[in-house]
C-alpha cells in the first residue's frame, strides 16, 4: 500500500516565504508512525509545486499512490483540493484524507462541498490515520464508526465519529528524526493561554502535554548527527514548565551538541534561570506575542499580560544575549491612532530587536471567528470563496481597511527609526562565561544589517554603521570569526584597506584556518596591489573554486600568465567535478 503525505501549496503571493515553506511538524509525527508499522510512505513538501504545475500529474502517475494524506492549514485548503481532484482523476479509486488544524474545524465544510474528500482526520492525527489506514487496507470490514477522531460522507453528508483519546503519553510516538530530516521540533502540545485569534486552544484542550527531556534531546542528537546545527523549537509555549526545559538545556550541554535555536514562548512564563540555561544550550532567539500597548485590545484579544511583564521579559531575554522578538497585531476593534500610540510607546520601551506585525485575521476554530459568525449571516460556506483568512477590519463598519493599512505602515515606520538607538541599548549581562556567547550574538546581529534582513530594509538608517559597531563590540567581549570577517569586510566598503588588512590578520592570528577570513584579506591586499602577499594567503585554499579564481587574477595582474593559466586549468577541471 502505498501511501503520500502532502504538504500543498498556499493560495497568496508571499514576499517572505520563509513562513509557509516548511511542512508543519504533525506531517513528520504521522510520518513516522506509519514508517513505523511498516507502511510504504512518503512525504511530498508541495508547497511550491504550482510554479510547475505539470509535475502533479506526472509524479501522481508515477508514485500510484492508494491514500493521499494532506496537512491542510487555512492558506493551503485550496492547493490540498486542487491536488485531490487531480488525484482523482487520474485513479478514482484513491483515497483522499484530509487532516490538520484547518481540516480540523472546517470537516464538514470540506465534506459538503468537496467530493474529493473521502476521510477527515479531526484533531491529533498520528493514531487515527493509522487505524484509517489498516480499516482501507482490510477492504473496509468493520464498520466505520469504530474508528474514533474522523469524520466521513454518509448519504451525501457528512459524519463524524466519537472524539479520540489524546495520546496520553507524548514519548509512546516513534521519534520522527529516525526517518526524516527536519528543522522544526515541538517539545509540548497545548497552550496555557486562551487568546481569541488563536486556534491553538480548542484544537488541543486545556491541559499540556510534554515529551521527556530524553526523547526530544534524543530527537536533535539524530537530527544533529544528520548534519542539522539549527532548529526551531516550535511550541505554543515553549517554557511553559521551566523545570523541564532547563533539564533539555543541561542534557544538551552534556551531549555538547553544537547547536543554534530559537523559540517561542510568553512573557509570563520566563525568568533568568531558565534564560541562562537556554542561552548556554545556544537559544539565539525567543519569540513572544506582545499583540498590542493597548490594555483594551489586549483584553479584547484575551491576551493576559501585563506591560510590566512584557517589559520585565523583553530586558531579560536580551540581558542573556538571547535577541527578544515581538509579534504585534493590529486592525483589532477599537484601534485608532491613540491605540496605535499606545502600542509604539511600548515598542519604545521594551526595545525588541525584531518585530512581526500582523494584520488581525480570523480563522476557524477561534473565538473571534465563532463570535463573527454569531453576530453576521456569515457561515463557513464563506471559505468556498478563493480566499485564505478573513481580515477583521472587513467585518466591522466601524474600521476601514484603509486606516488599517495606514496604521500598519506608522507602526514599520516608526520602528525602523527606532531601530539604531534599540541597537545602541543593548546591554548584556557582565558574566565573563558568557563573553564567548555575548561575541557570538552581537556579530550575529551585526550581519543582520549587514547581510540578513535588516541589509535588505532601505528605511533602516545607517546600516553599515551599525554593523561595524556591533561587530566592535562582539570583538571587546572575544575573537569570533563572524565578527573578524564582518569588520574587514565593513572596512573594504569603506575603501579602508590598511584597516582591514589590520583586522583580518589579527582574525587570522586566532582562526589561521578559516578561508572566508583567508579570502577576504588578500581582497584587501589585492586592492593595494600586493598581489604576492594576497597569493600568500590564497594558495592555501586550492581546493576551492573561489579561491582558484583569486589566484589566477594575481598571476595576471602580476603579468605571469604562464601560472595563471596553470591555474585556469586546475579550476576548469575542479568544475567539472563539481558537476
Ligand atoms: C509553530 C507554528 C508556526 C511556525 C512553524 C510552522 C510549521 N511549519 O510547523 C511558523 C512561525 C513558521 C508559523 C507560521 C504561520 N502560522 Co503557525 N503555528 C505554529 C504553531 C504554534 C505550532 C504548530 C505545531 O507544530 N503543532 C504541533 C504539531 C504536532 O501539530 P500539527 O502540525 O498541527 O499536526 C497534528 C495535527 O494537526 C494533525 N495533522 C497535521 N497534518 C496532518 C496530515 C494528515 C494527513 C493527518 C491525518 C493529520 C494531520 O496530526 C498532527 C499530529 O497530531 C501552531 C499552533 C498549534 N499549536 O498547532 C500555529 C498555527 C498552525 N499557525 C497559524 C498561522 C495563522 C500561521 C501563519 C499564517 C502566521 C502568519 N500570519 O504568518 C504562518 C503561516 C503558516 C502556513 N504554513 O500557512 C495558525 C493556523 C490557522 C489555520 N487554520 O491555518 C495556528 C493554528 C495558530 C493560530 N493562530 O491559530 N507557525
Ligand atoms: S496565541 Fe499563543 S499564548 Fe495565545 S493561545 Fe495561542 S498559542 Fe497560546
Amino acid at each position: 500500500m502505498k501511501i503520500l503525505l502532502i504538504y500543498p501549496y498556499w493560495l497568496e503571493k508571499r514576499t517572505r516565504t520563509e513562513d509557509v515553506t516548511v511542512p508543519p511538524i504533525g506531517i513528520y509525527y504521522i510520518g513516522a508512525v506509519l514508517k513505523e508499522n511498516h507502511y510504504d510512505v512518503e512525504i511530498l513538501n508541495w508547497c511550491r509545486i504550482n510554479e510547475t504545475p505539470q509535475k502533479i500529474e506526472k509524479i501522481l502517475v508515477e508514485k500510484k499512490p492508494d491514500v493521499i494524506g494532506f496537512s491542510i492549514l487555512q492558506a493551503n485548503r485550496w492547493g490540498g483540493i486542487d491536488i485531490a481532484r487531480i488525484a482523482k482523476r487520474i485513479d478514482p479509486g484513491v483515497k483522499i484524507v484530509f487532516g490538520g488544524v484547518t481540516a480540523t474545524f472546517l470537516w464538514e465544510h470540506f465534506l459538503t462541498h468537496f467530493p474529493e474528500i473521502d476521510f477527515v482526520v479531526i484533531g491529533e492525527g498520528e493514531y487515527t490515520f493509522l487505524n484509517l489506514i489498516k480499516w482501507i487496507q482490510n477492504n473496509e470490514k468493520q464498520p466505520i464508526t469504530r474508528i474514533k477522531g474522523i469524520a466521513f460522507r454518509k448519504d451525501g453528508k457528512g459524519v463524524r465519529t466519537e472524539p479520540a483519546e489524546p495520546i496520553r503519553d507524548l514519548d509512546s510516538l516513534p521519534v520522527p528524526s529516525k526517518y526524516f530530516k527536519y528543522r522544526h521540533l515541538s517539545l509540548t502540545r497545548g497552550c496555557p493561554g486562551k487568546c481569541t485569534f488563536c486556534g491553538s486552544p480548542k484544537f488541543w484542550g486545556p491541559k499540556i502535554r510534554f515529551h521527556s527531556p530524553k526523547y526530544f534531546v534524543d530527537e536533535l542528537e539524530r537530527l544533529y548527527k544528520k548534519g542539522i546545527n539549527f532548529f526551531y523549537f516550535s511550541d505554543d509555549t515553549f517554557s511553559v514548565n521551566k523545570k523541564l526545559v532547563i533539564r533539555i538545556c543541561k542534557k544538551i550541554i552534556e551531549k555538547k551538541l553544537d547547536i543554534s535555536w530559537v523559540a517561542i514562548s510568553r512573557v509570563n512564563y520566563m525568568g533568568e534561570d531558565i534564560l541562562f540555561w537556554m542561552r548556554k544550550a545556544g537559544c539565539i532567539q525567543i519569540s513572544y506575542g506582545v499583540e498590542s500597548g493597548s490594555k483594551k485590545i489586549r483584553n479584547f484579544l484575551n491576551k493576559k499580560v501585563t506591560d510590566a511583564q512584557v517589559e520585565k521579559a523583553f530586558a531579560m531575554t536580551l540581558k542573556y544575549g538571547i535577541l527578544p522578538r515581538a509579534y504585534f497585531i493590529y486592525g483589532c476593534p477599537g484601534e485608532s491612532p491613540g491605540t496605535i500610540g499606545e502600542t509604539i510607546r511600548l515598542i519604545e520601551k521594551i526595545k525588541p530587536l525584531v518585530i512581526h506585525f500582523f494584520v488581525l485575521s480570523l480563522f476557524p476554530g477561534t473565538a473571534l471567528y465563532e463570535e463573527y459568525k454569531k453576530n453576521s449571516n456569515v457561515t463557513d460556506d464563506i471559505w468556498l470563496n478563493r480566499i485564505e483568512d478573513i481580515k477583521y477590519f472587513e467585518t466591522d463598519p466601524k474600521l476601514s481597511g484603509k486606516d488599517v493599512r495606514s496604521f500598519g505602515k506608522q507602526l514599520q515606520r516608526r520602528y525602523n527609526e527606532l531601530i539604531p538607538g534599540i541597537v545602541d541599548a543593548v546591554a548584556l549581562i557582565d558574566k565573563k562565561e558568557f563573553y564567548p556567547l555575548h561575541s557570538d550574538f552581537c556579530s550575529r546581529l551585526g550581519m543582520t544589517f549587514d547581510q540578513g534582513d535588516y541589509a535588505k530594509n532601505d528605511a533602516i538608517p545607517e546600516k553599515g554603521k551599525i554593523a561595524e559597531k556591533l561587530y566592535i563590540t562582539a570583538l571587546k567581549y572575544y575573537p569570533h570569526p563572524r565578527a573578524y570577517l564582518g569588520l574587514g569586510i565593513q572596512y573594504q566598503k569603506q575603501k579602508a584597506y590598511t584597516e582591514s588588512i589590520k583586522i583580518l590578520s589579527e582574525g587570522i592570528e586566532h582562526f589561521p584556518r578559516n578561508e572566508q577570513i583567508n579570502l577576504c584579506l588578500s581582497v584587501s591586499h589585492m586592492n593595494l596591489g600586493s598581489f604576492e602577499t594576497a597569493l600568500s594567503f590564497l594558495l592555501k585554499f586550492q581546493h576551492s573554486s573561489q579561491a582558484l579564481e583569486m589566484i589566477i587574477h594575481c598571476y595576471h595582474a602580476s603579468n605571469d600568465f604562464k601560472t595563471a593559466s596553470a591555474y585556469h586549468k586546475k579550476l576548469e577541471s575542479f568544475m567539472k567535478c563539481q558537476k
